[in-house]
């Protein structure tokens, strides 16, 4: 379905989000009339062995263990970036300066320096044609994408209230042990970096608003993890080696980060993103009330978005729930029958046929690196509101 033009990806990385983002890149034009068919041209990780057992298992024709090498390729048009933040700014950067389009995972770096560089080299690489993009993939959930449209007919009104929680549960162990994801000069920061910035990305995206200032409190539960023999990625924290004495590392981010935000269209909000909500997968839930309705929307059931309409009678109000599934719903005509629901790897099919379309269009991306760096300002705020204690009252000070 996609037009006659090729174009070659390199792709840095091959855990969890290399894998969603190569079953991207492997169907999307089997379903998007893309103007470019991406060629799953060559796998970028640092242990021959094992990225050449994921390119076979994955589909990628060839690999490199040298980044710099993936980029100077004369077959790679596309570099995807699939590692952890502490390599985002550099690897982006050398791919800009390249010339090749770059889709770098979330969140956009490690620090709003790292960010702004990134902005400041896609600003110049678009000059020349060359297009970039940060993976917020939820962006691209069917309902999500139907909710920001309502909002913009004005269906909802006014906003007042956003209310947003990322909740997982996989670090509710306190003997799983010290992942990647678990260590600040990697990952940045814990569950608020990691899926905090996507329920900001998504709730702004949602609103067309931005967030204006924040209120914050992090914490982190279990400060110090055995050691993991083996880097693991996705939501396992790897394996711990029983043979030997266990050996402790310190958690150096934070398990969870609750905040208050005021959004610029005046609405108020609450945040929290948590790895330590027993009983929750993967629970990214978006509630949003205006003067003229509400939305509800919870990532487990992705199909559907719960919707009150505040202007009929109060007889027939209350929640009723659109199934998303419709081809006339965003993005739903290129897939399955009415019905026939789509999941989470669907998100990144999206992602990359819009990247694809901007990219043959000659047009920017959305979300752009100056979008990343914003949401990157906002995780920089919830740290230094947390850090600070000024604005906290204690009980036993509550006199009078
Ligand atoms: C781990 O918490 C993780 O894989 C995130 O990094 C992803 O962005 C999220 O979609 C699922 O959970």
């Amino acid at each position: 379905m996609a037009g006659s033009d090729g174009i070659g990806v390199g792709m840095v990385g091959y855990s969890f989000m290399g894998a969603v983002h190569s079953q991207a890149w492997r169907s999307v034009h089997r379903f998007f009339d893309v103007p470019l068919a991406p060629r799953l041209a060559v796998l970028g990780g640092r242990d021959v062995t094992k990225t050449q057992a994921a390119a076979t298992r994955m589909g990628w024709e060839s690999v490199e263990t040298d980044w710099r090498a993936l980029i100077a390729r004369d077959d790679v048009g596309i570099v995807d970036i699939c590692t952890p933040g502490d390599t985002h700014a550099e690897i982006a950067i050398a791919a800009l300066a390249a010339g090749k389009h770059v889709i770098c995972e979330k969140p956009l770096a490690n620090t709003v320096a790292e960010a702004d560089e990134m902005v400041r080299a896609a600003a110049e690489a678009a000059t020349r044609g060359v297009r970039s993009m940060v993976a917020f993939n939820y962006r691209r959930v069917p309902a999500l994408a139907l909710a920001r449209k309502m909002i913009a007919d004005g269906r909802l009104g006014t906003i007042r209230h956003v209310r947003a929680v990322y909740l997982q549960d996989w670090l509710s162990d306190e003997n799983a042990p010290l992942a990647w994801r678990l260590r600040k000069e990697k990952a940045g920061s814990g569950a608020l970096g990691d899926i905090g910035a996507h329920i900001i990305d998504a709730t702004q995206f949602i609103t067309g608003q931005t967030i204006t200032g924040v209120s914050a409190l992090t914490e982190t539960f279990v400060k110090q993890r055995p050691l993991p023999v083996e880097a693991a990625g996705g939501l396992t924290a790897g394996a711990v080696d029983s043979s030997k004495p266990v050996e402790y590392g310190e958690v150096t981010v934070d398990d969870a980060a609750l905040f208050l935000a005021r959004f610029s269209g005046g609405a108020i909000a609450t945040f929290e993103a948590t790895r330590f909500a027993t009983g929750r997968k993967n629970a990214m839930r978006v509630e949003i009330n205006g003067s003229a309705g509400s939305l509800s929307f919870d990532f487990e059931s992705m199909n559907e978005l719960w919707f009150h309409d505040e202007t009929v009678d109060a007889a027939e109000g209350g929640f009723r729930r659109i199934v998303v599934t419709e081809p006339t719903h965003p993005y739903l005509a290129a897939w399955w029958p009415p019905g026939h629901g789509l999941g989470y790897e669907h998100t990144f099919t999206h992602e990359v046929a819009d990247f694809l379309t901007d990219i043959g269009n000659g047009v920017d991306p959305t979300p752009s690196f100056a979008d990343g760096a914003q949401v990157q300002r906002v995780l920089h705020a919830v740290e230094r509101s947390a850090a600070e204690s000024s604005s906290w009252t204690t009980i036993a000070d509550s006199k009078g």
